[in-house]
């Protein structure tokens, strides 16, 4: 376009051509992208800090450090979904050199149980450092034990984005040892006899209480990636039974009175009336980026996903540059391309400058690369077992195409599309294993495989599967 970047966004709302408003929209996707590959990749050293590599001066706002209760991996959701695994190793060997002085934080702060047996295993808290602080902060408001085992999500996507099983073996000890920590430190809730994370302290919004839901789901995740990732390695042991055991005892997901998803494991008006907007949604964890919750899935993911609705609309649409950018990953897995734009506009018209940076305000890098991700979730899902083509693209994406993403399984897609319906797909496996593939109307669509027709199983009339095998491409 013509038009200055200042004159495109401040017509976004208002002034734009539809085709501006794309081209803008595609920019800023690819933006995130960019900045990625800018400032993570192979041989950086150091993962992407709050700024990127972008940090302004010796003093930059949060010492420009690694925080875990969200903005460390948000930096990172982009980076397999759109086919940059390279740019993800400067985080995954941050994790790694975390795990060390993870264990020593396990020795100071938990110590010994009250029988007097070791706590085994690592983590770390919520502020972390280049220097290999991992401690918890003085503010109460930063106690966050989970994160350690949040940042083995990065491990986790990295597996099965790339089914690199050597990588898998390599960090399967790091998984274990995180998921370790939990059996030893859990608590029985007397009430109920299930096991909780206490104290728990929802991110940034508190207060202390048994089982808070975001450090339930993280517990949840790291306890099912030890128990696949056992299952794929072939390893079967008493500490994995262990794991298996304490999984199944874990305090649930609740609905409040309101219809919401609770944030707190007690149902309390707190969720409804008094959370002031609160840019925190962190308690959806199991939606997004974890997979405890996938719509469609069963009746009881539905409920669920049901709930995090009421709370999201509850919640609002405001918040800083990154918790608007991870509403749209959460609209998006709650498959409403509709809201899921409306997110973007947000971010867009709210919470960035004319350069396209994101905004905290300050500056704050995690936004940008959280949108990128979010608007990968509108076009391409693949957790829970299943890829899922154009999931939540919204009518103002009625038509268009994308090339180079990537699903889990480790399957490069490209798709066209029109009037909101999918015209074709190419899938191209980079390794062998079935696949699940969903679509609207895809079991009607002509399949073929490297050229030639191929027969396909055929699920429902959205869902196929295909014996997929590396190299080929359907
Ligand atoms: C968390 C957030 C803040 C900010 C900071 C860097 O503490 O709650 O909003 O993003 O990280």
């Amino acid at each position: 376009p013509d038009k200055t970047m200042d004159e495109l966004m401040s017509g976004y709302e208002n002034g734009n051509t539809d085709a501006e408003n794309r081209y803008l929209e595609t920019l800023y996707y690819q933006f995130g992208r960019y900045l990625l590959i800018a400032s993570s990749r192979e041989n950086s050293l150091l993962p992407a800090n709050l700024q990127g590599i972008w940090a302004d001066g010796i003093s930059p706002p949060w010492s420009a450090d690694y925080h875990t209760n969200i903005n460390l991996q948000m930096n990172y959701w982009l980076s397999e979904s759109t086919n940059l695994s390279e740019t993800h190793i400067p985080a995954l060997e941050y994790v790694d050199s975390l795990v060390e002085k993870g264990k020593q934080g396990v020795e100071t702060v938990f110590g010994t149980n009250e029988k007097g047996d070791k706590i085994r295993g690592w983590t770390i808290w919520h502020e972390n450092n280049p220097w290999g602080n991992i401690a918890p902060a003085v503010s109460d408001a930063f106690y966050a034990p989970e994160d350690g085992a949040w940042m083995c999500k990065d491990i986790w996507d990295h597996y099965e984005f790339t089914m690199d099983k050597e990588y898998l073996a390599e960090n399967y000890e790091t998984l274990k040892q995180a998921a370790l920590f939990w059996v030893d430190t859990l608590w029985e809730d007397t009430r109920d006899h299930t096991l909780v994370v206490n104290p728990s302290y929802s991110p940034e919004h508190g207060p202390y209480s048994l089982g808070a839901t975001e450090a339930q789901s993280v517990v949840w995740g790291i306890f099912d990636e030890v128990i696949q990732a056992s299952q794929i390695l072939g390893i079967s042991d008493s500490e994995v039974d262990e794991i298996r055991t304490a999984k199944s005892r874990l305090s649930g997901l609740k609905i409040g009175s309101a219809g919401q998803l609770q944030e707190w494991k007690d149902d309390t008006q707190l969720d409804i009336t008094g959370d002031n907007g609160h840019r925190h949604v962190n308690h959806l964890y199991g939606l997004h980026p974890g997979d405890q919750i996938v719509p469609g899935r069963s009746a009881e993911d539905d409920k669920y996903a049901q709930a995090a609705k009421v709370t999201l609309n509850t919640r609002g649409d405001g918040g800083t540059g990154w918790s608007k950018a991870w509403k749209i990953n959460f609209w998006a897995r709650l498959l409403d391309g509709e809201h899921a734009l409306k997110m973007v506009k947000e971010i867009l018209t709210q919470s960035t400058i004319t350069n396209l940076l994101d905004e905290h305000p300050p500056f704050q890098i995690d936004g940008n690369f959280g949108a990128t991700s979010g608007m990968t979730e509108m076009l391409l899902q693949s957790q829970g077992g299943i890829i899922k083509l154009l999931p939540a693209v919204s009518t103002k994406w009625s038509s268009g195409q994308v090339t180079g993403l990537k699903a889990r399984g480790n399957v490069e897609v490209g798709m066209k599309w029109s009037d909101n319906t999918l015209t074709g797909a190419v899938l191209k496996p980079m390794a062998d294993g079935m696949i699940t593939v969903s679509a609207a109307g895809i079991a009607n669509m002509p399949i073929t495989k490297s050229g030639n027709a191929v027969s396909v199983q055929v699920v429902d009339d959205n869902t196929i599967k295909i014996d997929a095998s590396k190299g080929d491409v359907y």
